[in-house]
């Protein structure tokens, strides 16, 4: 195979500066874990922002940023504060997501926002098209960049591209509100290989490239002016053996090496009788259902005095987005409810709600997945939800229930989880003393069900996939031409 170059908004770094050094720190996230497993067999580059403001920064210092990324593979896309103001907090944020998560009241629909979004996708373009080599292979992803793809095919049909969705695809109805809907449209339609989470966002895709276009739609392909583009669903997974193999380490480690946070919990809650832990984790965003989620927990303890005292709901909020106020006002409003419910039924000895708004350490995070009896996943939307699946795989014991909205793409792989309508407060309720009361033998049954999936299409898994459908598309697109 000819070289394969990633690009995303985001290059897989984060960068710092002492005295005007800079420095790199490797992202831990999902999307590098894969995506390092695929550029660097396929000696490609990863084309992305480096995440800071290029007018903040010197020419020097930014020359020093450039050669540290060149030493990892990585062509940086430098965008100044107001490109970054405008494009990815505007048009990015604050219009394609509130829309394609169906927050349509949210939706800011400003022609300037547009232009951004425009120029800057021209930028990743053209570093694309400075970079790729006759026939290379391209894999694009996220919403921050729909238009890249038409950009490139437009100048370099040699080319074979492919877009990933990481979010929901809206159905129709809420995609056609945007004043940009053909132009989004068009320019997905420049990859040779367009992919989702799950089958309904394809489909959903599928029909607004019917109703707005009526091009012709065969199965799972579309075909436009000599080009056949394959539309197909890759839902990603996570690198379970670690998440597993984490998870068994902490369980091996003598106690007195633990975390701090880990030996605090499990003095308070392991050791006695009857005492639960629901887990909750997400970034503070709109589209993750924080709010109803807590006041379903509230509605649980005001049903049931009898757990008062020995259920607690640890939740952790990423700081997201938090310059926005659509984030401001979700914030406060967490903060309000958390309030709210310890002050009603919290005392000495007991916090029912134990809320924590930063980030966490890779391995805090597993022996919170692998200490809570319950995790509690009630986005209203989410294109899939990896820690629904993070959870699953840190259950080395294959005990642990998970309550999951029907709303999230990761609803799909977990059929044996608790599945609800995150709307639906009293149901949320109910699910939550299911999952309290559920009997081992029947956890146990669910857990490992859903731990031989994940285990199987793991993030490594999903990303050969999508690669190899990347070689299939251009492979039908060369026979189709030669007819
Ligand atoms: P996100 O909306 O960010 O991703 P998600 O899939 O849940 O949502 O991933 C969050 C990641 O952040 C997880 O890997 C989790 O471990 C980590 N994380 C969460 N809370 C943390 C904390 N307090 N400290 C440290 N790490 C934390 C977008 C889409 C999703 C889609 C993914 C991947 O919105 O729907 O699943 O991309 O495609």
């Amino acid at each position: 195979m000819k070289r394969l170059h990633i690009v995303s908004n985001r290059l897989p770094f984060s960068i710092s500066f002492e005295n005007d050094n800079p420095s790199l720190e490797p992202s831990v996230g999902g999307l590098a874990t894969g995506m390092n497993s695929v550029y660097k067999d396929f000696e490609g580059k990863w084309i992305g922002w480096p995440g800071i403001a290029s007018d903040t920064k010197s020419r020097k210092e930014l020359q020093a940023v450039d050669r540290l990324l060149k030493e990892e593979g990585c062509k940086p896309v430098h965008l100044c504060e107001q490109e970054v103001e405008d494009f990815y907090e505007g048009f990015c944020n604050n219009t394609i997501w509130p829309l394609f998560h169906y927050f349509a009241q949210y939706v800011d629909f400003h022609a300037s926002l547009w232009d951004a979004y425009i120029n800057v996708n021209r930028k990743f373009a053209d570093t694309i098209l400075e970079t790729a080599g006759q026939g290379d292979f391209v894999w694009v992803h996220d919403y921050q960049l729909m238009l890249v793809p038409q950009m490139v095919k437009s100048q370099r049909p040699d080319i074979t591209i492919g877009f990933f969705l990481h979010i929901p695809f809206p159905s129709y109805e809420v995609f056609r509100i945007l004043p940009w809907r053909d132009e989004l449209l068009r320019g997905l339609l420049g990859a040779d290989l367009i992919g989702f989470h799950t089958y309904d966002y394809q489909r959903h895709f599928l029909s607004s490239v019917r109703r707005i276009f009526g091009y012709e739609i065969v199965l799972n392909e579309v075909h436009i002016d000599g080009r056949i583009i394959l539309v197909d669903s890759f839902p990603m997974g996570i690198d379970y053996d670690k998440f597993y193999k984490a998870a068994l380490n902490i369980f091996h480690t003598p106690v007195k090496e633990r975390s701090e946070v880990h030996n605090e919990l499990e003095k308070y809650f392991l050791m006695s009788d009857g005492k639960h832990l629901i887990l909750s984790i997400d970034r503070l965003d709109y589209s993750k259902g924080i709010p109803n989620r807590l006041r379903a927990f509230e509605k649980f303890l005001e049903r049931n005095p009898d757990y008062r005292g020995n259920v607690t709901l640890v939740m952790l909020a990423v700081p997201s987005r938090d310059n926005v106020d659509h984030y401001k006002k979700l914030k406060s409003e967490v903060e309000e409810l958390v309030g709210r419910i310890n002050g009603l039924y919290g005392s000495i000895n007991y916090t029912p709600v134990l809320y924590f708004y930063r980030s966490m350490p890779f391995q805090n995070l597993v022996e919170l997945y692998s200490m809570c009896d319950v995790a509690l996943i009630t986005p209203v939307r989410d294109g899939m939800n990896l820690v629904a699946k993070e959870y699953v795989a840190s259950r080395i014991n294959q005990t642990g229930v998970v309550v999951v909205s029907e709303m999230a793409g990761v609803v799909k792989e977990m059929g044996e989880a608790i599945i609800i309508n995150p709307n639906d407060e009293d149901q949320v309720a109910e699910a939550i003393q299911q999952a309290i009361e559920m009997p081992h033998s029947e956890q146990v049954r669910r857990i490992s069900a859903m731990q031989e999936r994940l285990r199987r299409y793991d993030v490594f898994k999903w990303a050969k996939d999508f690669v190899n459908a990347l070689q299939k598309a251009r492979k039908v697109q060369t026979e189709f031409l030669a007819k």
